[in-house]
């Protein structure tokens, strides 16, 4: 049985291939996107027994998710096909003025996740619970979905592992912050970053990180957009520095820090060294363009960490 439990909405990605507007394209590449699935594949790729709950149409565009999803090794038990229903898309822009999504996921399979979707014997044995804020953005089905995954979670022992991941082109901030300060007495661990933070409660700082855990988790953990990231765990602050690396695309950063993070805690690290980890997978996955195609294998963090180049021959 799985160690870790994920759940949320896997998506196509059309991503244009040339430095413009998407109306002036001439080709898109086909791959898929999602933060619980990258987060899936970035602790499976670290050897992690992961499970991913979602739905997916029963359409072409559902297959090659899966199947890609399948190639990374993720348990996909928890995956329904729903007939009739389309498998959800994002389109990716790398215009000279910055990068935008397009989501088309209205209606989407994925956004009729419902309670029924939670399987306590997939979570039996587990040791974590990871969701995000995109989930119960997506419809007040998937936003119960959640509630009920967390309350069978923790009824197991579960951690449950909490990422902001605002997205403010799926709901509005205070519907966000809503959300997850409701979820907080529920959370063990919740991640959020810098942007995020400012956008949900003004200023990010210490007392921010206080205040948050005060509501419910034993870690508040501040990501490393910008500068350090930050862990408050049990009424101390630990921090770890950022690498110098040049950043190719940021997508994806977030949830490859939250699984380098998960990874330290399931091996019983200290926070400082999860948080070490945390940065590295971070900027191991900004050096190489997609949303977690550059996440690394164990031997690769281990080298990275170390400072260590490969000759590549
Ligand atoms: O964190 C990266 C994700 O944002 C991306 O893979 C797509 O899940 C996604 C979303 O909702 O934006």
């Amino acid at each position: 049985n799985p160690v870790v439990v994920t759940a949320g909405e896997s998506m196509i990605r059309l991503m244009g291939a040339e430095a413009t507007r998407l109306r002036h394209a001439d080709s898109l590449t086909v791959g898929i996107a999602g933060a619980e699935s990258n987060l899936a594949i970035g602790l499976s790729r670290l050897g992690h027994a992961v499970a991913l709950i979602t739905r997916l149409g029963d359409d072409e565009l559902g297959e090659l998710v899966l199947r890609r999803i399948a190639a990374e090794r993720v348990d996909l038990r928890g995956v329904r096909r729903v007939h009739g229903a389309s498998t959800g898309l994002l389109l990716r822009e790398q215009a000279p003025e910055g990068q935008r999504v397009y989501y088309y996921r209205h209606g989407s399979a994925a956004s009729g996740l419902s309670p029924d979707d939670v399987d306590p014997t997939l979570l039996a044995g587990a040791r974590v619970l990871h969701l995000t804020g995109i989930t119960p953005s997506l419809s007040a089905s998937a936003r119960a979905f959640c509630d009920a995954l967390m309350v069978e979670a923790r009824g197991q022992g579960l951690m449950v592992s909490l990422d902001v991941n605002f997205r403010s082109r799926l709901w509005p901030a205070e519907a966000c912050r809503g959300w997850i300060e409701a979820a907080l007495p529920a959370a063990d661990l919740l991640f959020i970053s810098r942007e995020e933070g400012e956008a949900l409660w003004g200023a990010v700082d210490q007392a921010l990180l206080e205040r948050l855990a005060a509501a419910g988790p034993r870690g508040v953990i501040l990501k490393g957009d910008g500068a350090d990231s930050l862990a408050w765990v049990e009424g101390q602050l630990h921090r770890a520095p950022l690498h110098a690396v040049s950043a190719v695309d940021p997508v994806g950063a977030g949830d490859a820090f939250a699984a380098g993070y998960l990874d330290g805690w399931l091996a019983g690290r200290p926070p400082e060294a999860c948080l070490r980890q945390a940065n590295a997978m971070g900027a191991i996955c900004v050096t190489g363009r997609g949303d977690y195609e550059g996440l690394p294998e164990r031997a690769s963090l281990e080298r990275f960490m170390a400072g260590s180049h490969e000759l590549g021959r």
